[in-house]
């Protein structure tokens, strides 16, 4: 019979079953050495593994030294307690968004987005902007009902609020790769202050693949969208948040409940599930289930 993990201690699977084994890398500042290898293994005893074996030392230059070690932790988790924010919504087709966005918006939505601060990688917000899109999920270009401005690489944060509010965008979409230091997160907060001084109403949308949705939110984002989204999943956001913001929330019991496991068919901060007839149908606004106000 197979072993049901204790979800409420759960541990790591190593060698057997919840004996806690763990494996992480990281590297040391001294030059590859008997001495080296040592502090490798205690540093991570210091973490409060127990059998800690170096696995694997090389030589990273003349003064580093990269390590994988290996080790059992005495700690456990509750899985039952874990909560993570997720975007509940759900995935609709390109002609759903169209469709949506027509009937209840009766408007172009004006979008602009790009990379910001120093940030110049500009691959993720040409997949989520431009007509080629993502792994045959079309970009929001290619939407009848999206105007998209993009401004590309390295935009500064004061001329992207600029921009956003000489042309009235309704959704602003930034894309941060380079995390080290925590420089995005300086980044998107002084973006907030610009848009909060500019009265900027627009939809804020983040996104990159160490982005989430509950850090986000935790910044002041509206939403984040990480590693694997696809375009329709964006479009699909702000169609049904620009009409949240006109027409309020669903009927009670068009959404499901946001915590506990996500249904397949709602978005999960970015990452694809998949999408069912059934899911969409029991939201208020498709097929007439909402009545414009
Ligand atoms: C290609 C690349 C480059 C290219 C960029 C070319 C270009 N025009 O974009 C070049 C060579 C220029 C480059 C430069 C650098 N890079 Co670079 N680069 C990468 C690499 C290999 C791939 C990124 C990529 O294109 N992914 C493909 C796209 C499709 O995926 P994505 O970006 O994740 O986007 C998806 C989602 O995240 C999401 N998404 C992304 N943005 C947005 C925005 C919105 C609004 C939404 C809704 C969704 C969304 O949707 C997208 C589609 O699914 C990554 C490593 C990696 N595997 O991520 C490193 C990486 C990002 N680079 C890194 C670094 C350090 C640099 C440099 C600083 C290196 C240096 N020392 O010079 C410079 C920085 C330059 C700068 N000023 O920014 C680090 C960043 C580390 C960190 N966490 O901070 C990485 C992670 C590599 C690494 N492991 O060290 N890089």
């Amino acid at each position: 019979m197979s072993q049901q993990p204790d979800l409420k201690r759960l541990k790591p699977y190593g060698d057997h079953f919840e004996d806690g084994g763990v494996q992480l890398s990281f590297t040391l500042p001294v030059p590859y050495s008997d001495e080296a290898k040592e502090a490798a293994r205690l540093y991570a005893e210091k973490m409060g593994l127990d059998r800690v074996q170096v696995s694997s030392m090389e030589k990273m230059g003349e003064k580093f030294c990269f390590f994988v070690v290996y080790g059992f932790s005495k700690l456990t988790i509750d899985f039952e307690k874990v909560v993570v924010p997720k975007i509940e919504i759900p995935k609709l087709t390109h002609k759903e968004i169209e469709e949506l966005a027509e009937k209840k918006l009766g408007r172009r939505v004006v979008v602009i987005g790009g990379t910001t601060g120093s940030d110049a990688h500009t691959v993720g917000i040409d997949a989520i902007l431009s007509i080629k899109g993502l792994a045959g999920d079309k970009g929001l270009e290619s939407y009848s009902s999206f105007e998209v401005h993009n401004l590309r690489a390295q935009v500064d944060n004061k001329v992207l609020v600029e921009k956003a509010t000489q042309l009235k965008a309704e959704a602003i979409l930034v894309s941060q790769l380079v995390t080290q230091q925590d420089q995005h997160l300086t980044n998107l907060k002084e973006l907030l202050k610009l848009l909060k001084q500019a009265k900027s109403d627009a939809l804020r949308i983040v996104g990159g693949p160490r982005m989430t949705h509950k850090i986000a939110k935790e910044i002041g984002f509206d939403a984040g969208f990480g590693a694997g989204t696809r375009p329709s999943e964006v479009a699909s956001f702000i169609v049904h948040e620009l009409m949240r913001r006109k027409h309020g929330s669903p009927k009670k019991g068009h959404h499901l409940s946001p915590s506990g496991e996500a249904p397949k068919d709602r978005l999960e901060g970015g990452s694809a599930g998949a999408s069912s007839k059934k899911g969409r149908s029991l939201f208020g606004w498709i097929g007439g289930g909402r009545k414009d106000s």
